[in-house]
């Protein structure tokens, strides 16, 4: 791509007239826009595009092929991999979706609903719950991330033992293609087999192939209760088996399993006071799980503290605060959901999201924070995550007053201890947040050259000019 950014400014004034919505271009509107969530990356807009429809979407997606400007699409901008700001140069557009905020349609027969890809999750589980329905994808960021930045990321999160994934939670969903036409892909079918499947291609493209404008989703019936327990258990080993347990007893009413080391739960309570640990007995190790019961209060209630007493007696746990009201049970998420903030917030991380087969992971935490431990004394293993999935967030913090230049210039030798693990695990480097711009160089060396090749073939035919989001995921 040869337009320089001094070409494009020219031309950006028959771009504001081209939508409606607004056109940010003063450096100090759009910085805003240029440096994401844990504040690694900053770069520059050309302008930041805030359009209201998807017709507007298409008119600024033709304008960005005509002058070949680079798109670089932005929802909540809660991403961890880099992938929704835009580079140095200044050349890119970022195109945000925060306007588009429609909730289009609400079935409870066919149990599904319709929005807008800015809508943010907390109002799509908001507009779910006023039809008498659970949306059921959760994260910490879910009070500012969108819908399109879920499915574009194809985010995880703390429902995805019982849910699945936001590819699984989507029917179909609306496109501006890379050329600016729009496909209507909202199908609210749960069976569809009509040859490729475009939706699950662009669910996960993290804004490389075209710019999700708005989606169908899955609807569930609403739990008739919630139990809650944050449990201390004695190493992820044993964590592992109170997950088998809590399996066979719970069966499909088990909803999370997520696993905090003890200095995860410390760094939540020094950052943030309402996060103080809801236990006294010192513990290596807390789970923290939760059952959604079809049943009733009572059933859930017997089911749950029978298995808590099991685990108790056999020795998995050695104690546990079970929630005995929404308060309670909101108390003990919000440590886990602040655990992403406390870490940033004690300096710097450096971010592993991995994922190994479920049954391996207590080898995988014992044999790489030695590995971790002997390369760099003193650092400081922030282990937490999605147990029940196998994903671990296997993050790295400096010794206390150690954050700087001389912490980061490590990155590389803990990435390639941790990612060496993973690959003799058959695992996977990024479970949940992506690729962006954080993995996009570690990619080649996780997948087969045909994969590579199969990947850079299908970005050519939905992208043949590299305008949408260059330079993530694939180089
Ligand atoms: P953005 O950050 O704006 O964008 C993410 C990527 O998607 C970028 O590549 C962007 O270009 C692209 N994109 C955004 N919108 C569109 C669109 N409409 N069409 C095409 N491409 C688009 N993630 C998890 O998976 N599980 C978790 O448990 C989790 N917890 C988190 C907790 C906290 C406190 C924070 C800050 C983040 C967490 N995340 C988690 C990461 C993040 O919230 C998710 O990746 C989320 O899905 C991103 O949504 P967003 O709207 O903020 O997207
Ligand atoms: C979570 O599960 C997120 O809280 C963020 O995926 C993980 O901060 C992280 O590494
Ligand atoms: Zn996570």
């Amino acid at each position: 791509m040869q337009t320089t950014a001094v070409a494009s400014r020219a031309a950006l004034d028959t771009l504001d007239a081209s939508f409606s919505g607004r056109l940010l271009t003063d450096p100090a509107d759009t910085a805003p826009f240029c440096t994401d969530w844990i504040k690694r990356w900053s770069g520059q807009a050309l302008a930041v595009a805030q359009p209201d429809t998807v017709d507007d979407i298409a008119a600024i997606v033709r304008w960005c092929a005509a002058n070949k400007v680079p798109i670089v699409p932005q929802g909540g901008n809660t991403g961890m991999v880099g992938g929704a700001v835009p580079g140095p140069d200044g050349r890119a557009l970022v195109l945000s979706t925060k306007r588009l905020r429609t909730v289009r349609a609400v079935d409870p027969v066919n149990n599904t609903l319709t929005v807008e890809a800015g809508v943010t999750l907390v109002e799509v589980q908001q507009a779910a719950l006023k039809a008498g329905r659970l949306f059921p994808l959760s994260l910490g960021a879910e009070g500012s991330c969108t819908i399109g930045g879920n499915l574009a990321t194809n985010a995880g999160g703390v429902g995805v033992l019982r849910y699945g994934n936001a590819r699984e939670l989507c029917l179909g969903v609306e496109v501006v293609t890379a050329e600016g036409q729009v496909w209507n892909g909202l199908r609210g079918l749960r069976k569809d087999n009509t040859g490729y499947d475009l939706r699950d291609l662009f669910i996960g493209s993290e804004g490389t192939l075209g710019i999700i404008t708005a989606a169908t989703l899955k609807m569930y019936p609403l739990p008739a209760a919630r139990m809650t327990a944050l449990a201390t258990v004695a190493s992820p080993h044993a964590a592992l088996r109170l997950l088998e347990l809590a399996q066979q007893r719970l069966a499909a009413s088990l909803t999370a399993f997520e696993l905090m080391s003890e200095f995860c739960m410390d760094l939540a309570a020094h950052h943030f006071p309402a996060c103080r640990k809801p236990l006294d007995t010192p513990s290596p190790w807390y789970v923290l799980l939760e059952s959604s019961d079809p049943i009733s209060e009572e059933h859930a209630r017997d089911s749950f503290d029978r298995l808590m007493e099991e685990a108790m007696e056999s020795g998995l746990i050695s104690d546990a605060a079970v929630a005995t009201s929404l308060a309670q049970s909101e108390a003990f998420w919000n440590i886990r959901h602040h655990l992403p903030d406390a870490q940033t917030r004690e300096g710097d991380s450096i971010k592993h999201d991995i994922s190994v087969p479920i049954s391996v992971i207590g080898d995988f935490i014992v044999a790489t924070n030695a590995a971790l431990e002997a390369a760099s004394p003193g650092i400081r293993m922030v282990v937490f995550g999605h147990l029940g999935d196998g994903n671990l967030h296997y993050n790295v913090s400096p010794a206390p007053g150690g954050s700087g230049p001389a912490f980061r210039a490590q990155q590389e030798m803990f990435n390639e201890i941790v990612y060496e693990a993973v690959r003799r695990a058959n695992g996977s480097i990024s479970a949940e947040h992506g690729i962006g711009q954080l993995k996009r160089d570690q990619l080649p060396h996780f997948k087969s050259d045909i994969e590579m090749a199969l990947m850079a073939r299908l970005k050519a035919a939905f992208d043949p000019q590299n305008i949408m989001n260059p330079g993530r995921v694939l180089r």
